[in-house]
């Protein structure tokens, strides 16, 4: 599934693959370190409708890593830790988690490495802040980065925050363990692959790749026990439909693909591999009965690539006779999706697919490299709705060089997928996110006005309104608000026009709280917010829909 890209190590091409570098489960650090994880509260746009909350995948799998080579190991999360806490942050941005000192107080004394975590770049103007904090506390402490943040853009990163020692580029655990092996037997740092860092003398310095991990059945499943997860069980939290108690997972890791607006290739390289079916299951089995839950919501960026894979993980779930449900909330590829997947997804309890066209138009998707075929996604999302399944289709529009010819057609896709059947969409602007061919080639041609700055990091989060440009030569950011809004009008106007049931469904869902469709999760993630905003004592943010009608209606009846 894999295919090797071009061989520099030039921040602006893909890392090249070196060779397989087995993952040595097992390996016991002769000295210990105390290391701190950190992950920075979520920023969003205040007027974000809903950007979801969810546990710390990769933090989970990188303490777990750290722990079982013997480190002694902490993890501050900034979201979980601080839930139901959301505050505004240079008045346009929503911060929800820990502040600076609740972070900086939580960190167990002199640790030997402080690990920041940045998935976001537009969480980078708070991250690059706490760094400054924490290490204005610890001097002697070493701080690193991780995540995709860093990953995309190591030196600036190091360029502008004096305070961090290195950046770990790309998918951690290895290199991050290595890193740590250096620092304990106080090894030179210029021998760890897949770092840039900063020298004894001040430079910065870029080390060789490093291979991806090939064994992943042997990485540690992650070490949830280190974070609040029941936090975020307890208030359905997550990015799929809310269905119950559900469980972040990975039964992939990387994607085949190079989309030009998606960091994958550098940041992953563009090579997928799957777990064992088997032991996908027997994690969940094992989680079901650690954390009694009931749904898993897949974090993959591309689940379904193989079809004797989804097959064989299909029929294992109803080999054993499990009764969840599952989703595959990220865009999904069609080419493996056809009917006989569809009716094993649905027989083994998965009830929601994302799907990512993400354009109508063949030039953009030439454009931006999205390899799809478009009649046979809209075969493929025909079979997951017959089979009952629940679709939703991601859309973008004001890509460089886009038309409003371009958009017109994606507007025709919409229709197209809303009278099909589709459930629900999101019409996303495009952002150029640091890491992705397509924002390397905005920023070299000057057309990023304010790159680096912290309202240009702050705009690259959830539908920031506010400040929302295009990329599009032929429209500006007025006529690509209105395209959006034209696109979620098109489509649900058609829906309900010729769909009524689910107007009633929606309600339904809303009432009940345990939901069918992704718009169903985001009405309610919506009406937290606002209660919130309204009546925040009596309505805290935890507060589902349902629990907020049960509090009206004592009220009303006064008891
Ligand atoms: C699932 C997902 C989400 C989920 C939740 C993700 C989560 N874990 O919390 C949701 C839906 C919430 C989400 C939201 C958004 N997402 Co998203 N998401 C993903 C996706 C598909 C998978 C992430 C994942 O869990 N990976 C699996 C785990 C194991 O990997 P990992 O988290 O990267 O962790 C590894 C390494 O990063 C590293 N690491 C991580 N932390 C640290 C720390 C240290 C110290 C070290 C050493 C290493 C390290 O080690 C880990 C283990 O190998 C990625 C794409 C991808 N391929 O990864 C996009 C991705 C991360 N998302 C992206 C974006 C842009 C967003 C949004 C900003 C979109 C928007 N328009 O608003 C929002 C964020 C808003 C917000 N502030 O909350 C971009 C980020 C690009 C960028 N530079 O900002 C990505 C890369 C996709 C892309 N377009 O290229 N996302
Ligand atoms: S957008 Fe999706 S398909 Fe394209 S490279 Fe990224 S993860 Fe792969």
């Amino acid at each position: 599934m894999s295919s090797t890209p071009s061989s520099t190590s030039s921040p602006r091409t893909p890392r090249p693959i070196s060779p397989s570098i087995q993952f040595s489960r097992g390996f016991k650090t002769a000295r210990p370190l105390r290391v701190a994880l950190v992950r920075p509260p979520s920023l969003v746009s205040r007027y974000a409708v809903a950007a979801p909350l969810t546990p710390p995948l990769g933090l989970a799998y990188l303490a777990a890593t750290v722990r079982e080579a013997g480190h002694q190991v902490q993890v501050v999360d900034g979201v979980g830790e601080g839930l139901g806490k959301p505050r505004i942050w240079k008045n346009s941005t929503l911060l929800r988690g820990l502040t600076f000192e609740e972070i900086a107080g939580r960190i167990q004394p002199e640790p030997d490495v402080i690990g920041i975590s940045c998935m976001y770049s537009c969480e980078w103007p708070y991250a690059h802040q706490l760094i400054r904090v924490l290490k204005r506390l610890w001097p002697g402490s070493l701080l690193v980065g991780g995540g995709e943040h860093f990953s995309a853009i190591p030196e600036q990163s190091l360029g502008s925050c004096p305070e961090l020692t290195a950046c770990v580029m790309g998918e951690g655990e290895e290199t991050f363990l290595e890193f740590l092996e250096h620092v304990s037997s106080s090894a030179p740092l210029d021998e760890v692959a897949g770092i840039v860092y900063r020298s004894r003398e001040g430079t910065i310095k870029r080390n060789g790749s490093r291979g991806r991990i090939r064994n992943v059945d042997d990485i540690p499943w992650p070490a949830w026990d280190l974070i609040p997860l029941e936090s975020y069980l307890s208030l359905n939290l997550g990015l799929a439909t809310l269905h119950g108690r559900s469980m972040p997972m990975l039964a992939t890791r990387g994607c085949p693909f190079q989309c030009g607006f998606c960091s994958n290739v550098y940041m992953w390289t563009p090579f997928w591999v799957p777990r064992n079916p088997g032991l996908v299951l027997d994690e969940f089995e094992f989680y079901m009965k650690r954390y009694r839950v009931n749904d898993i919501q897949f974090f993959d960026p591309n689940t379904i690539i193989d079809k004797k894979w989804i097959l064989e993980f299909a029929e294992d779930i109803v080999r054993r006779n499990l009764k969840i449900s599952w989703q595959i909330p990220i865009g999904t590829r069609p080419e493996t999706v056809d009917r006989e997947v569809a009716r094993a997804l649905a027989g083994s309890g998965c009830f929601t697919m994302g799907f990512a066209p993400e354009s109508g138009s063949p030039r953009t998707l030439g454009r931006i490299k999205k390899t799809v075929n478009i009649a046979r996604m809209k075969k493929s999302m025909r079979d997951c709705l017959r089979e009952g399944l629940k679709v939703k289709c991601n859309i973008m529009l004001g890509f460089p060089g886009e038309t409003h010819r371009d958009v017109w057609k994606t507007l025709r896709l919409i229709l197209e997928m809303s009278w099909l059947g589709v459930h629900d969409t999101s019409v996303y602007p495009f952002s150029p996110y640091p890491g992705t061919p397509l924002f390397e080639r905005l920023r070299d041609e000057g057309r990023l006005p304010g790159i680096y700055t912290d309202p240009w990091f702050l705009s690259l989060n959830y539908v920031e309104f506010s400040s929302i440009g295009s990329c599009s030569e032929h429209f500006n950011r007025q006529m690509l608000r209105i395209y959006q809004f034209l696109g979620y009008a098109l489509f649900y106007g058609t829906t309900f026009f010729f769909r009524p049931i689910r107007i009633f469904r929606l309600f339904r869902g809303l009432i009940t709280g345990r939901h069918e469709t992704k718009g169903e999760t985001i009405l309610d993630l919506f009406f937290r917010r606002l209660m919130l905003k309204t009546i925040p004592t009596l309505f805290a943010s935890r507060h589902s829909f349902k629990t907020i009608l049960v509090h009206l209606f004592r009220r009303l009846t006064f008891r």
